[in-house]
């Protein structure tokens, strides 16, 4: 009963023109929406231009991070109602790379989560642990932790709007993946924290991806784990090859 999310995040890859060859490559081409849903998070200077591409049709546009503010004297950032503005219905929040470089909390992810839900945007929100956390078997306290602080006063009608992406740090990009059990397993621990906070029915509705070093050969697998709904794709939604194969065995 939950329709699969592929998200490729470009994170800082393309040119302009690699992004619009991307999009002429993989639409007509992607599985029917109703599957599978699919969305290309990518940088900022391409949003205009994608959504424009996209039209509404799939891949969607999403954008890699958010101000929780809808305006102001804040250099360099963007707001939900100027992504809102261009099209963009997706946002990626709290990243492991932007609470590790950039300053980003579990404070600042609870108000950006607050304000893209007020502004009709679908997060897509972040947890994960370190190598570390992990082999002091903190990995369940550290992502329940985050859950819940992302979830601050959100009402149960918009937690069910909302992506959670468990990223295990030491998977990022390092070609090591987790097991699709021990993915399994964590994606398991975020939906019964989920289950605290708002109760089954409404953690039963609530999308969970898992991200980490995702290709087209392991995603079979992690698919087929209960508590997973689809991926957070790096490295492998950068080819339109690879993420259309990605979607197609989501679908
Ligand atoms: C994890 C993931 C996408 P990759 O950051 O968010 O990247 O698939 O390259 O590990």
């Amino acid at each position: 009963m939950r329709k699969p999310i592929i998200a490729g995040n470009w994170k800082m890859h393309k040119t302009l023109g690699e992004a619009e060859q991307f999009y002429a490559d993989v639409q007509g081409e992607i599985p029917d929406p109703a599957k599978v849903e699919t969305v290309i998070c990518a940088p900022y200077p391409f949003l205009y231009r994608l959504a424009g591409l996209s039209e509404g049709k799939a891949p969607s546009v999403g954008a890699q991070n958010m101000h929780w503010e809808d305006a102001g004297a804040f250099t360099g950032e963007v707001s939900p109602v100027q992504l809102k503005d261009l099209g963009v219905n997706y946002a990626i929040i709290g990243h492991s790379e932007r609470r590790e470089y950039s300053n980003e909390t579990d404070e600042t992810v609870n108000l950006k989560l607050k304000a893209a839900l007020g502004h009709g945007i679908i997060p897509i929100v972040c947890v994960g642990e370190t190598l570390e956390e992990r082999e002091e078997g903190r990995t369940e306290a550290k992502v329940s932790g985050q859950v819940k602080a992302a979830f601050v006063e959100v009402s149960r009608g918009e937690a069910e709007q909302t992506v959670i992406a468990y990223e295990p740090i030491w998977a990022i990009g390092t070609g090591k993946t987790a097991t699709s059990e021990e993915a399994g397993a964590v994606c398991r621990t975020i939906r019964n924290t989920l289950g605290e906070l708002y109760g089954g029915e409404t953690a039963a509705k609530i999308r969970i991806q898992y991200g980490g070093s995702v290709k087209p050969d392991n995603i079979g697998e992690l698919l087929a784990q209960p508590d997973i709904d689809g991926a957070l794709v790096g490295g492998a939604s950068l080819d339109p090859e690879s993420f259309l194969r990605l979607a197609e065995v989501a679908a």
